[in-house]
This record gives C-alpha cells, structure tokens and sequence, in this order.
C-alpha cells in the first residue's frame, strides 16, 4: 500500500546555533522520534545574514531583529521536515514557549527548558501555522536560490 496512506501533516524544525554548539542535536532527535514524527529530510547549513533576514522576514521591524539575525548566523543550524498528524502544533507544543528561560519555569518538559537560555536563544524553531510550513520547507528545500548564498555543509536521506 505504498503511498496510498493518508500524508501526514509537514512541519519545519530547526536546531538553531546554540543547539547544536551546545551539542543537544541527539537528545532533539531523539525526543523528535520518540514523540511520534518522522524526519523525512535534513540537512546542515550555515546561513548567511540575506538568508537568515529573509526567513525571518515577518520579524523585519522589530527591535530585536539585528540581534536574531547575528544569533541565526553565529554557526550551523540543522533544518529537518517533520510528517506527523496534527505536526504543526504538535511540534509547537513539544519545543514550549518563545522564551526559554520562563519555559524552564512553566513548561519543564519542554525541548526549550531542556535546552534554551533565553528570549532568543531558544534552542529550536518551530513553524506556526501549516501556511508557514510549506513556505519555511519551501525556502530550505525546494527554493533556496543560489542566489542566497548560504554555504551548503552537509546533507543526510
Ligand atoms: P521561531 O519562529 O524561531 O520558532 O520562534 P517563535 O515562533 O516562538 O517566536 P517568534 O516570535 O517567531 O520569534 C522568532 C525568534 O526571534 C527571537 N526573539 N528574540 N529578544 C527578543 O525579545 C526575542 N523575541 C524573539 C527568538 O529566537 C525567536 O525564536
Ligand atoms: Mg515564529
């Protein structure tokens, strides 16, 4: 019955710099599986501040938008497409609210208790609604133009 399933909702997850210099790439995957998601692509990049302005383009008038595009940048980052049912929130639900350090008082559990610092550090992205998804998969997976010059590392699947 290959392909005949019902597909399964698509999200996009990032670990984000401080996730992976902070080495808690394996204990994300392994919550990721454990909690139900496959991850149907991956790969590694390090985006460039064109790319990282332009995913985050909602954010463009705010204050602290220079700040996140110098975080988003400061290393690697792991893009990875999530299939779940419901994965949109579901994904939203597991990795807490925005800002981890209140996360590690209200939601404990949550991958950014586990991992985050901050307002802005907060370990992973999560995309906040199914139209955002197929933009943010979009962009990493299908459209990233060679003219965003962000650096290809590496890639698995
Ligand atoms: P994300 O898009 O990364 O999944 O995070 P989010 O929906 O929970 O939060 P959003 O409002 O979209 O903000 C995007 C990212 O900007 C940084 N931020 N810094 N210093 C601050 O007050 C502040 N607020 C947001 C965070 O890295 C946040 O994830
Ligand atoms: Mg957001």
């Amino acid at each position: 019955s290959a392909g005949r399933e019902a597909r399964s909702e698509r999200t996009l997850a990032i670990i984000k710099p401080d996730g992976l210099f902070g080495n808690h790439m394996d204990a994300v995957k392994k919550i990721i599986l454990e909690s139900g998601f496959r991850i149907l692509k991956e790969k590694i990049i390090q985006l460039d501040e064109e790319s990282a302005a332009s995913f985050y383009a909602e954010h463009s008038a705010r204050s602290f938008f220079p700040s996140l595009v110098q975080y988003m940048t400061s290393g690697p980052v792991l893009v990875m497409v999530l299939g779940k049912d419901d994965a949109v929130s579901s994904w939203r639900t597991l990795i807490g609210p925005t800002d981890a350090s209140k996360a590690k008082i209200t939601h404990p559990q949550s991958i950014r208790a586990m991992c985050g610092t901050d307002a802005e550090k907060n370990c992973v992205h999560g995309s906040d609604s199914p139209q955002s998804a197929q933009r943010e998969i979009s962009f990493f997976f299908h459209s990233m133009p060679s003219g965003i010059n962000a650096s290809f590392i590496g890639e698995t699947l």
